[in-house]
C-alpha cells in the first residue's frame, strides 16, 4: 500500500482530538496511512478550502471531519470535493452533541455527508476502511479478521 496519506483527518478544534485520535488508532491498527490535522471551518476557512480542493490530487481517498456544535467541517469539504466525506459529531459540553449531530447530517441534496453517531470516531475509520478495502485486499482481509473479533466483543 502506498505509504503517501490515503485517509485524512480534520478536527475542527484541538478539543475535539481526544475524539478523532480514536479514528487514527484505528486505521494505525489496519495499517492504513493517513494525516491528522486541527483546522476549523469558521476560524481557518481559506486552509480548509485549500484541503479539501487538493485532496483527490494528493491521493486521499476518504475523508474523516470532526466537529462539535455547529459543525460545519463535514459540509464545507463535501462541497469542495467528490471524495467520501465522513463526518463525525462531536458531543459537547452543551446539548450533547445533537447540535454537531443535527449540523453534520443534515446536509442539502447533492452533497452528501455519511455520518456516524456522536464521537462515534471509531466507526469513522472503519468506513473509511472499508471505502479502501474496495481497491485494497490487505485492507478487506483485515476488516473479515475483525468483522469475525466482534462475536467475542468489540476489542480496542
Ligand atoms: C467547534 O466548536 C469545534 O469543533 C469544537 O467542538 C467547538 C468548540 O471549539 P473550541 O472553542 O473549544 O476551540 O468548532
Amino acid at each position: 500500500m502506498a505509504e503517501e496519506p490515503l485517509v485524512g483527518i480534520l478536527v475542527g478544534s484541538a478539543s475535539d482530538l481526544p475524539v478523532l485520535q480514536q479514528a487514527g488508532a484505528i486505521l494505525e491498527r489496519f495499517e492504513i496511512p493517513h494525516e491528522i490535522h486541527v483546522m476549523s471551518t469558521h476560524r481557518n476557512p481559506d486552509a480548509v478550502d485549500e484541503y479539501a480542493r487538493t485532496a483527490e490530487e494528493r491521493g486521499l481517498v476518504a475523508i474523516i471531519c470532526g466537529a462539535g456544535r455547529a459543525a460545519h467541517l463535514a459540509g464545507s469539504v463535501a462541497a469542495r470535493t467528490v471524495l467520501p466525506v465522513i463526518g463525525v459529531p462531536v458531543g459537547a459540553d452543551q446539548l450533547g452533541g445533537a447540535d454537531a449531530l443535527y449540523s453534520t447530517v443534515q446536509m442539502p441534496r447533492g452533497v452528501p455527508v455519511a455520518t456516524v453517531g456522536i464521537d462515534a470516531a471509531v466507526n469513522a475509520a472503519l468506513l473509511a476502511a472499508q471505502i479502501l478495502a474496495v481497491r485494497e485486499p490487505e485492507v478487506r482481509k483485515r476488516l473479515h479478521e475483525f468483522k469475525e473479533s466482534l462475536a467475542e466483543g468489540y476489542r480496542p
